[in-house]
C-alpha cells in the first residue's frame, strides 16, 4: 500500500515541526507550506533536521492560487491547517492581518480542499482562546462551553472553527477541529510566556541577563506539551466521524506559579528578578483556562505523557545547555 500523504500549513512552527516528525515516524509522505520572508536564513529553521525527509512548498494562507497549486500537485490524504498569526497580544497590534490569516485563511484552505480533494480529511487548529472568560460552573471549559473571545486572535479563531463546522455539515466533508489549550516546548517562540520565562531565567542563572520583564502574572493557563498535542491532532483527523475535541491536561497554573517553579529549579528566587512592564499587558485579558478533555481521552484513547513539571524541566535543560554551548 502506498504511504499516506499529509499536507501541513505552518510546518515550520512549533506544532508543525513536531507533527511532521510524528507523521514521518508513522510512515507518511509529508508536505508542508512555508511562507517567504526576508530573513537571511532559510524559512525552515525548525524542520532543518528533517529537511531531506519532507517536501516544502512556498505558499501563503492568503494566496489562494498557491494553496490550489499545492493541493493539485500533492493530492493529500490529510490536511492539517496549523499556520496562523498565533500571538494573542500581537493580534491587538495587527488585528486585520490576524483576522485575514486566521479566519479568511481557513476559508481559503477549505475552499481549495472542497474543490480539489474533497475525499481528504481536514484538521483545523482551533484554540482555547475562543472561550474568552467563559467558564462552566465546575471551573472547566469543554466542547459545550459558550465561546466569547476577548482578543482579535480569539475572534479570528472562532470564525475558523465555525466555518469548519459549517463546511462539514454543508458539504459532508471530513473536517475536524482540535480545540487545543496552551502547549509548549523548547521550540515555542521566545515571546510566549513559558519560553520567555525559561530562556531568561537560564540567562540570569549563567550571568547573561539581570532581570525578566513580564505583564500580568495572575492569569491561569492549562499548559501541555506540543509533542503530546500533535498525537491528538492525528487521532482527531483519523476518527471515523468528523468532530470537535478539546485537548488539555485538565490542570491549571498561574503565570506566577510557573515562573516560581522555573526559578526554583535553577535555585533562584523569582521575586528578586521579575519586574512588571505594562507593555506586556493586554487591553483585555483572558484570566483563566482549564480544559476538560474527557471526550478525546475516552473516544480516542489519548492522554498526555508530559506533566507541567516534566515539560518545564525539559525546557530548562534545553536552554541551560544551549547557553553553556
Ligand atoms: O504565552 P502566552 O502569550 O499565551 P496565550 O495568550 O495564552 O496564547 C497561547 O495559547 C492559546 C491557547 O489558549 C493559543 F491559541 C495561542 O496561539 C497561544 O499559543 O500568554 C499566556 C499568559 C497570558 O495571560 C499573558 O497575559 O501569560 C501572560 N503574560 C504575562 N507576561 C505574558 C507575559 N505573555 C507573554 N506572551 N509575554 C509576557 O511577557
Amino acid at each position: 500500500m502506498e504511504n499516506k500523504k499529509a499536507f501541513i500549513t505552518g510546518i515550520n512552527g512549533q506544532d508543525g515541526s513536531y507533527l511532521a516528525e510524528y507523521l514521518l515516524s508513522l510512515g507518511y509522505e509529508v508536505h508542508g507550506m512555508v511562507r517567504r520572508n526576508s530573513m537571511a536564513e532559510n524559512q525552515d529553521s525548525r524542520v532543518i533536521h528533517i529537511a531531506d525527509k519532507i517536501t516544502t512548498h512556498y505558499g501563503d494562507l492568503l494566496d489562494e492560487s498557491s494553496i490550489d497549486r499545492i493541493l493539485t500537485q500533492v493530492k493529500p490524504d490529510e490536511i492539517y491547517n496549523i499556520g496562523a498569526q498565533s500571538h494573542v497580544r500581537i493580534s491587538f497590534d495587527m488585528p486585520q492581518f490576524t483576522v485575514k490569516t486566521n479566519a479568511l485563511g481557513v476559508l481559503n484552505v477549505l475552499e481549495s480542499y472542497r474543490r480539489i480533494c474533497p475525499e481528504a480529511k481536514f484538521y483545523q487548529a482551533s484554540s482555547s482562546e475562543m472561550f474568552g472568560n467563559s467558564v462552566d460552573d465546575d471551573g472547566f471549559q469543554r466542547e459545550s462551553t459558550p465561546m466569547h473571545p476577548v482578543s482579535p486572535y480569539g475572534c479570528s479563531k472562532l470564525f475558523g472553527y465555525s466555518i469548519v463546522r459549517n463546511y462539514r455539515n454543508s458539504y459532508k466533508l471530513h473536517a475536524t477541529n482540535g480545540i487545543l489549550f496552551n502547549h509548549e516546548s523548547p521550540r515555542r517562540g521566545s515571546n510566549f510566556v513559558t519560553n520567555k520565562v525559561v530562556k531568561t531565567a537560564a540567562k540570569i542563572k549563567l550571568g547573561l541577563a539581570e532581570k525578566l520583564e513580564l505583564g500580568n502574572m495572575d492569569s491561569y493557563r492549562d499548559w501541555g506539551h506540543s509533542k503530546d498535542y500533535v498525537r491528538a491532532m492525528h487521532a482527531i483527523i483519523n476518527h471515523d466521524t468528523p468532530d470537535d475535541f478539546v485537548v488539555s491536561t485538565m490542570k491549571t497554573h498561574s503565570v506566577r506559579e510557573m515562573t516560581e517553579y522555573v526559578f526554583k529549579r535553577l535555585n533562584m528566587d523569582y521575586t528578586k528578578y521579575v519586574v512588571q512592564n505594562p507593555i506586556f499587558i493586554r487591553p483585555e485579558e483572558l484570566k483563566y483556562l482549564k480544559g476538560d478533555s474527557t471526550k478525546v481521552r475516552t473516544t480516542l484513547n489519548w492522554k498526555p505523557e508530559y506533566t507541567f513539571e516534566s515539560m518545564l524541566d525539559e525546557m530548562v535543560d534545553y536552554w541551560i545547555n544551549y547557553f553553556k554551548k
